[in-house]
């Protein structure tokens, strides 16, 4: 008997526009994103039962990511479809200060999330439930469902994993940072990228970032340094893993990944620190490739990549 995900992540999917050479405007590549929905697909390549919480229109590109999920084995019982609004849009661009994202989200079928709406049976079920701060950032009511999400997570014992995703442009950075530090207090572990570390505690220093993520009341922090690997602390233990040598062509979706192969392995049985070196590598291949989802990896892709550097 399917008694429903394992890991199941809450959030807004957007479709994607990634322009593929540096300042062409005539080249889009079309796919799929969303960090949350990154997270859940990443998880599931990887072998973990995942799923999904999100509304999407009733429109194609809401139809696209259904059919998406369901080709993934990402559990779809989670989403709703709404008739008023429609599935979120961004194009990626490339220059010199790396990738910029560009939204037509306002008012999205995701942003009508709300607490009283929640599949709270599909959370209570799981083992990791996965939101981040974008999901948090896109509507007060979505922002609610999230906190309403902690809360049923944690009367019924699932694990709470938590991305700081900083997305400036959906809310002031005084509410990010408020919202972000009242929910490393309800997670069990925390995945803050560097650069949004940098953005959200004013400061570059990875020890000063990991102890700040901790005093916040996050148990476990994994700081991830894009290229340069991560840093995962229990508080008691703290390991520096270093980055592995890709041809990175596109790191959208890398963080989410990461979150994902995370989520994946910890269920599966490893401690944070295995379970952030497999992260680190699935984290790495997810930047060969173009897009958020296409270059997911798959479990042996992750393997051959550890077994390079042992
Ligand atoms: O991490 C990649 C995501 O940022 C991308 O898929 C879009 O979720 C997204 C967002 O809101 O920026």
């Amino acid at each position: 008997m399917n008694d429903g995900p394992e890991i199941v992540a809450l959030g807004e999917p957007l479709v994607e526009f990634n322009q593929i050479h540096a300042g062409d405007p005539h080249t889009y590549l079309q796919g799929f994103g969303g960090d949350t929905s990154n997270m859940a697909i990443a998880a599931a390549r990887l072998g973990a039962q995942a799923g999904y919480i999100t509304r999407v229109g009733d429109d194609a590109f809401g139809k696209m990511f259904i059919a998406l999920w369901r080709h993934e084995r990402v559990d779809t019982r989670g989403v709703a479809i709404d008739r008023s609004a429609p599935t979120g849009i961004y194009f990626v661009t490339h220059g010199d200060r790396g990738h910029a994202f560009s939204y037509l989200r306002a008012g999205s079928a995701a942003s009508r999330l709300t607490p009283a709406e929640l599949p709270l049976d599909v959370i209570r079920n799981a083992r990791v439930i996965h939101v981040s701060a974008i999901t948090q950032a896109i509507s007060a009511s979505a922002c609610d469902a999230a906190f309403a999400s902690f809360e049923a997570a944690r009367a019924a014992g699932v694990k709470v994993s938590y991305d700081t995703n900083l997305r400036l442009s959906l809310w002031p950075i005084a509410r990010a940072r408020a919202t972000i530090v009242a929910s490393l207090a309800c997670c069990d572990w925390c995945l803050p990228s560097l650069d949004d570390a940098r953005g959200l505690f004013d400061s570059g220093d990875n020890d000063a970032i990991v102890a700040t993520c901790h005093e916040a009341g996050a148990p476990v922090v994994v700081l991830k340094c894009g290229s340069q690997g991560c840093v995962v602390s229990n508080g008691d233990r703290r390991e520096t893993v270093a980055g592995h040598d890709v041809r990175d062509v596109d790191a959208t979706g890398a963080g989410d990944c990461f979150d994902g192969a995370f989520a994946a392995r910890i269920v599966a049985g490893d401690d944070p620190f295995a379970a952030a070196r497999y992260a680190n590598a699935a984290a790495a291949l997810a930047t060969t490739g173009f897009g958020a989802v296409a270059p997911l990896p798959r479990d042996a892709d992750v393997r051959a990549l550890l077994e390079r550097r042992s």
